[in-house]
């Protein structure tokens, strides 16, 4: 069995976790934030048999969109401690994604 731990963007959590419980995989989705943008992103929780990762994955796929933003993160240091916000352009995956083997599975 894998534990398969994806990160996403919001916009696209509500289709991806329709279709993959549709296709009947069990799914549990925790908000979380991203450390470098810090926005929000959805982070799922996949316990599958390892004949299924892939079909998870062509879901996840299908589902997820590389996307464009434009963020004000950066900021320019000036004399007398005055910050100046400098657009930044930032390409935000589809889905990052981690498959850790499952050393046991127990459900009560
Ligand atoms: P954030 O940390 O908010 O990162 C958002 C996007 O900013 C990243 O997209 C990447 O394009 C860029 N980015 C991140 N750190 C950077 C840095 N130090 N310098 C320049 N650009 C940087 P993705 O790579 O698609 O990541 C999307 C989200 O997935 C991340 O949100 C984070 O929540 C998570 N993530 C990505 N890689 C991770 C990893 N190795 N471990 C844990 N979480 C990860």
């Amino acid at each position: 069995m894998k534990l398969i731990i994806s990160i996403v963007q919001d916009q696209d959590a509500p289709s991806l976790i329709d279709d993959l419980t549709e296709k009947e995989f069990r799914v549990t989705k925790l908000a979380s934030t991203g450390g470098f943008l810090k926005s929000g992103n959805t982070t799922l929780l996949m316990g599958v048999e390892d004949e299924e990762v892939e079909g998870v994955l062509d879901i996840i796929e299908d589902n997820c969109k590389t996307r464009e933003i434009t963020t004000s993160l950066l900021s320019v240091t000036m004399p007398g401690d005055t910050y100046i916000p400098y657009p930044l352009d930032v390409k935000v995956g589809g889905a990052t994604i981690f498959i850790l083997d499952v050393e046991k599975h127990i459900r009560i």
